[in-house]
C-alpha cells in the first residue's frame, strides 16, 4: 500500500477555512500586482521573516499597514479578494469564509463601496470553493465609527443574505473593549448575523468573561483562556460548559508571540477536554503559511493521527456559517476523497 507523507495527506484533503482576514491573506505576487513598491514588498517580507522572537502582536499589527495600502481603491481590493480565493483553491480549500473590515478611504472609497468590491469578486468566483463573507468590527475604532460600519454591514446582509453570514471582532487586543461594542454585536445578532469574537489574544479575564457570557457562536485563538496558560478557573470551566467552537490559527499564534512553541500550544488542552474547535490560516500573507502547512504542523507537533484531521475538518463543516444544505453538500465531499483515497 503506498502511504502518503503527511505533507500529501494535507494538501490533497479538501479543506475548510474558517478564520482567515483578507488583507492579512495577500500574497507578496498580490501586493506586487496591486503596485506596491519593491521598497514596501520588502519590508513586508522582512518582517514576515523575522524569527518569533525577534516580534510580538503589535509588530505583527504593523504589517496590515502595507496590504491596506496596497488595497485602498474597490479596483484593487477586488483584485485582491481575487486572488485570495484563487490561492485558497489552489491549496484545496473547498469552502472559505473570508472576513474584512469595511473601510473608507476619504473621496475613494466608502465602507459600502468596499463591501460591495469583495461581494462582487465572491459572486464572480467560478473556483470550485464555496465562499462566505464575515464582516469584521475593529477594536481599536470608536464606536462612533463602528456603528456606522455596523449600518452598512447590516444593510448589505438585507441585499446579500446568502454571502453576509457573520460578524466578527477583531483588531489590536490591547486596544478598545468588548463591553463598549456589546449592543453592535446584540443587533447583528437579532438581524440574523452569526458571532464570532477574537478572544483572550491578551491575558484580560474580564473581557473574556464577558465574551463567553455573551455566547458568541465561536471565538477566535484564545491563547490567554486556559488557566495553565494565564487564564483563570472560572472561564475555562465555563467554556467547558459552553462548548463554544474556538478557530484556532497555530502558525499565527507561534508567530505574533502568543503561544510560546508549536509543542506547547494551548490546544492540547482542548484536544485534552475533547473541545471544539477547527484550524485556520488567520493571515496567510502575514505569517507566510497556507492551510495544508497548518495541518501538517498539527500532525507533527501535536501528535494527532490522520483520523483526527479528518474528523477536525467535519467539525469545521459543522462550526461554519453556511446554510444546512451547503453543510450537507460539504460533508458529502469529505465523505467523497475519504472513500477514494483512504
Ligand atoms: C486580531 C486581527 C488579527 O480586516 O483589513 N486582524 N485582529 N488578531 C489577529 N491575530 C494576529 N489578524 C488580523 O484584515 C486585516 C485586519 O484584520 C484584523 C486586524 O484588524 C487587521 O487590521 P482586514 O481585511
Amino acid at each position: 500500500m503506498n502511504i502518503p507523507s503527511n505533507r500529501d495527506f494535507c494538501k490533497s484533503l479538501p479543506k475548510i477555512e474558517l478564520h482567515a482576514h483578507l488583507n492579512g491573506s495577500l500574497s507578496e505576487k498580490t501586493l506586487t500586482e496591486l503596485g506596491s513598491s519593491p521598497d514596501d514588498v520588502a519590508e513586508y517580507q522582512r518582517l514576515q521573516r523575522t524569527p518569533p522572537e525577534g516580534r510580538n502582536l503589535s509588530d505583527c499589527f504593523k504589517i496590515f499597514g502595507f496590504a491596506h495600502k496596497a488595497t485602498a481603491t474597490p479596483e484593487a481590493v477586488y483584485l485582491a479578494t481575487k486572488n485570495v480565493i484563487r490561492e485558497f483553491y489552489d491549496d484545496n480549500v473547498i469552502y472559505l469564509e473570508l472576513r474584512t473590515t469595511p473601510r473608507e478611504e476619504v473621496g475613494i472609497m466608502t465602507a459600502e463601496s468596499y463591501v460591495e468590491a469583495v461581494v462582487k469578486a465572491i459572486q464572480d468566483n467560478t473556483y470550485d470553493i464555496l465562499v462566505k463573507l464575515i464582516l469584521s468590527i475593529n477594536r481599536q475604532h470608536s464606536p462612533e465609527l463602528s456603528k456606522n460600519n455596523l449600518d452598512v454591514i447590516l444593510k448589505l446582509k438585507e441585499k446579500y443574505p446568502n454571502i453576509i453570514r457573520g460578524i466578527d471582532l477583531s483588531g489590536d487586543p490591547h486596544k478598545g473593549n468588548f463591553e463598549d461594542l456589546k449592543i453592535l454585536f446584540e443587533t447583528a445578532r437579532k438581524n440574523g448575523l452569526r458571532t464570532t469574537l477574537h478572544c483572550g489574544e491578551v491575558k484580560n479575564d474580564e473581557e473574556v468573561s464577558q465574551i463567553l457570557e455573551f455566547r458568541p457562536d465561536r471565538i477566535g485563538h484564545a491563547p490567554f483562556l486556559h488557566p495553565n496558560y494565564g487564564g483563570c478557573s472560572k472561564n475555562w470551566n465555563l467554556l467547558r460548559m459552553l462548548k463554544i467552537p474556538t478557530e484556532i490559527c497555530l502558525t499565527s499564534n507561534i508567530i505574533s508571540g502568543t503561544t510560546k512553541s508549536y509543542e506547547l500550544h494551548h490546544i492540547k488542552e482542548w484536544i485534552k477536554h475533547d473541545l471544539p474547535f477547527s484550524l485556520n490560516t488567520d493571515d496567510k500573507g502575514v505569517f507566510h503559511t497556507d492551510l495544508s502547512q497548518e495541518f501538517e504542523r498539527a500532525l507533527k507537533y501535536l501528535h494527532i493521527k490522520n483520523e483526527q484531521i479528518l474528523e477536525i475538518s467535519s467539525n469545521s463543516v459543522n462550526h461554519s456559517f453556511a446554510t444546512q444544505e451547503e453543510k450537507n453538500k460539504l460533508q458529502e465531499k469529505l465523505k467523497e476523497w475519504v472513500y477514494t483515497n483512504c
